[in-house]
């Protein structure tokens, strides 16, 4: 069996702000990644379009995005940064998975069909494809872990089905240019702590979303602290105390919803949240829960409206990531041509 060396690359999209949910499902466990991985995060831009975006607001997400990523603790010096359309071998080698995946497969993406929506013929194709995109991204590093939330594990599970079937298509060329059994890593998810899924404050069986129309529904990163505690306030609950043991949220999602985000912002599980406020009620535990967001969020909306203020900052740290990025993906990307039989200059 090929063995491929641990890296970990993930991504977000420039598509309005970044929410509680972006943060504790993923960002949480992209900085603590560092400290064991040589890790890689881009800010997806052309994902971001597969809907429409203004340019100028596009532009203006891309920085804010990084800036998120910076003032979150990703650090520059130890991962590299950058935007996903400096670097071309994203979109090349999405390419040739539009080519090696199936309709079938896209066709039984539900993120796909809740995007689109009723209005199916009127989705951009960029929107259907968008799993073989991301695949790429993946791909291009030949990443082996994927920090995300756990709406992202159907596309993982796509970009494993796509590696895989080029291992298996190319086989013969694979082992004919000298990468042994197989070209590229199966990807895996990397989907832990207590919010992988953070649902919305007005429903708890929805996840929280940026294109969520109530911003209700949603904690931003950006968010002040008059703001955050309306937001837990309002947040829809039921009559009932907290349980004192976690079988007891089982049918009660929004109060799931809140102790999870609790124990994630603490750094602890539900059980030791609910060894504390178990009979408690949410007039007392949700001040608690927002004087804990604001404790946590602040600082990073606080250095993330310092980091912006110097946008050519942001622009110079992102093209230098860019340079460290296409260091790793073009020769990848010219071994994948040279395996599929795409006649390219030499370098
Ligand atoms: N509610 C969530 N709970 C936990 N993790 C979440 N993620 C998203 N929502 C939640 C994770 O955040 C990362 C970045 O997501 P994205 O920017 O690619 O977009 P998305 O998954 O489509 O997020 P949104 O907020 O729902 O955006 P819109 O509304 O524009 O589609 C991913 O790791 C994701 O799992």
């Amino acid at each position: 069996m090929t063995t491929f060396p641990e890296r970990v690359f993930s991504g977000m999209q420039p598509t309005h702000s970044l929410h509680l949910g972006n943060y504790l499902g993923a960002m949480v466990n992209w900085v603590k990644m560092q400290d064991t991985h040589d890790c890689i995060y881009c800010v997806v831009d052309m994902h971001a379009i597969t809907v429409w975006q203004e340019p100028e607001e596009l532009t203006r997400n891309i920085r804010e995005l990084t800036a998120a990523y910076l003032a979150g603790g990703v650090d520059p010096e130890r991962s590299v940064i950058f935007n996903q359309s400096a670097v071309p071998a994203h979109a090349e080698l999405a390419w040739v998975f539009n080519c090696i995946a199936r309709m079938g497969w896209l066709n039984r993406m539900t993120q796909f069909k809740e995007k689109a929506g009723k209005d199916r013929e009127n989705a951009s194709t960029g929107l259907f494809v968008y799993p073989n995109l991301m695949a790429a991204d993946i791909l291009v590093y030949r990443a082996t872990h994927v920090p995300v939330g756990e709406d992202q594990k159907q596309h993982l599970e796509l970009a494993r089905d796509i590696a895989a079937k080029f291992n298996n298509d190319f086989a013969g060329s694979i082992a004919a240019h000298g990468h042994g059994e197989a070209f590229f890593p199966l990807p895996e998810p990397f989907i832990t702590g207590p919010a992988t899924r953070v649902m919305s404050l007005r429903d708890g069986t929805k996840k929280m979303s940026k294109s969520d129309a109530s911003d209700f529904s949603r904690i931003n990163m950006t968010d002040d602290a008059d703001a955050i505690a309306q937001k837990f306030r309002k947040a829809r609950t039921d009559p009932e105390p907290l349980p004192s043991e976690v079988e007891g949220l089982a049918a009660r999602p929004e109060a799931d919803n809140l102790v999870g985000i609790f124990a994630a912002l603490k750094g602890s599980s539900k059980q030791a949240v609910l060894a504390e406020y178990g009979g408690r009620g949410f007039a007392e535990f949700k001040p608690a829960l927002a004087e804990l967001a604001v404790e946590r969020l602040s600082p990073i909306a606080a250095e993330m409206r310092r980091l912006l203020a110097d946008p050519a900052e942001i622009d110079a740290l992102l093209a230098r990531g860019a340079e460290r990025a296409n260091a790793i993906a073009a020769p990848i990307m010219d071994e994948v041509k040279d395996v599929v039989g795409l006649l390219r200059p030499k370098r």
